[in-house]
């Protein structure tokens, strides 16, 4: 999963970036720097597992951050706004907003941002626009008037201030669209960014923004960016007290991974395999075959069954052995759909 951090300048997304990923990257500098870094995905399941079987190697699902600048937190004002082409390959966004100072207007800051991901996405839709209906003129392209309309029908919605990703699209558009990478299909997981000696802003800041709020487009989650990067500087046991005195119940990258999931719709399930305890993750309601094919192409297509194991039974029998004479290990066909935290050996003949 790739998620892109965006908010306007000084919004505190190098922070927040610093905050999930552990880096260390300079902040408050106005700097347009991209930053990029690849985390493990916490997932105390695979912990568990990890310490039951003693594997020899133990992979933990990825998660890729971003943080953007580009955004002018001009809003309507704002000329397209110059946007990392990187931003585009992300599977959500995740605008940083500013409710540490003094008056912060987090309703407002959502709106413009909002505004600017429209007016990049007019760009978009302008230009292959103008490129299609060249096209069409010269070739006489019947599938590229259906695209033509399809871009015309986008503009509209543009233009009405409307986000893409509140449009109802049929299977074969959602396909082509999906070529243009709009930034405003993306769902997005709205992020408080409060100040330390502030925590009842979070919710005062959730009310204001309340009504972007739409399950499976937009959620929205509060943090301490500023001192939940500083917390990382100390030991981990140190950590864990502070967090706790300041009722911080999950740090700040685990909230934002476990609302990106749901946002996307996106489940883990892991593979034990003779030395290797891994998680790997999928959409919900992958069937067994597919999940199998995320975990080896050959897997999907020599696809026998899969042998799947409750996570809650693994804790309880604790061994492979255990579970399978209490009858815990059940063989399932290719249609079984992947539930969350499943334990699976898949078999499979080439
Ligand atoms: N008090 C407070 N200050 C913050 C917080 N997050 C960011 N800042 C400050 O806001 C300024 C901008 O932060 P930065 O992460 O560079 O913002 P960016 O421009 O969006 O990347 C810096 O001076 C940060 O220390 C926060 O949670 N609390
Ligand atoms: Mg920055």
């Amino acid at each position: 999963m790739k998620l892109g951090i965006i908010g306007k300048p000084q919004s505190g997304k190098t922070t927040v970036f610093n905050a999930a990923s552990g880096h260390q990257e300079s902040v408050g500098d106005y700097s347009q720097a991209v930053h990029r870094a690849v985390i493990r995905v916490p997932d105390e399941r695979v912990d568990t597992l990890a310490r039951l079987l003693s594997p020899q190697k133990v992979v933990y699902a990825e998660i890729e951050f971003l943080d953007a600048p580009g955004f002018t937190g001009k809003g309507k004002d704002a000329s397209a706004p110059e946007i990392s082409p990187d931003l585009k390959l992300m599977d959500a966004l995740v605008p940083v907003l500013d409710c540490f100072s003094p008056n912060p207007n987090p309703a407002k800051d959502v709106r413009d941002l909002l505004d600017e991901m429209i007016l990049a996405d007019q760009v978009i839709v302008e230009s292959n626009i103008e490129k299609k209906s060249r096209k069409i003129k010269l070739t006489g392209d019947k599938a590229g008037a259906k695209e033509l309309e399809l871009l015309e029908s986008c503009r509209a919605a543009l233009d009405d201030g409307k986000l893409l990703i509140d449009l109802d699209f049929r299977e074969d558009q959602d396909k082509i669209l999906r070529g243009y990478t709009f930034l405003t299909r993306k769902p997005l997981l709205l992020v408080m960014n409060i100040a330390e000696n502030d925590i009842e802003k979070g919710d005062l800041c959730i009310e204001q923004i309340a009504r972007f709020i739409v399950p499976g487009e937009c959620d929205a989650a509060v943090l301490f960016g500023k001192m939940e990067m500083e917390l990382l500087a100390l030991e981990p046991g140190d950590r864990e007290i502070f967090m706790k005195d300041l009722g911080i119940s999950s740090p700040a990258v685990v909230k934002v991974i476990r609302k990106s999931y749901s946002l996307l719709g996106l489940i883990s399930f892991i593979t034990v395999a003779g030395p290797e305890v891994r998680a790997w993750t999928i959409r919900n309601g992958t069937v067994a075959q597919k999940a199998a094919g995320t975990v080896h192409t050959d897997m999907e297509r020599g696809f026998i069954r899969a042998e799947v194991i409750k996570y809650d039974d693994f804790v309880k029998y604790e061994t492979l052995a255990a579970i399978k004479a209490a009858g815990k290990a059940h063989l399932e066909g290719k249609d079984y759909i992947v539930q969350d935290g499943d334990v699976i050996q898949f078999r499979f003949n080439i």
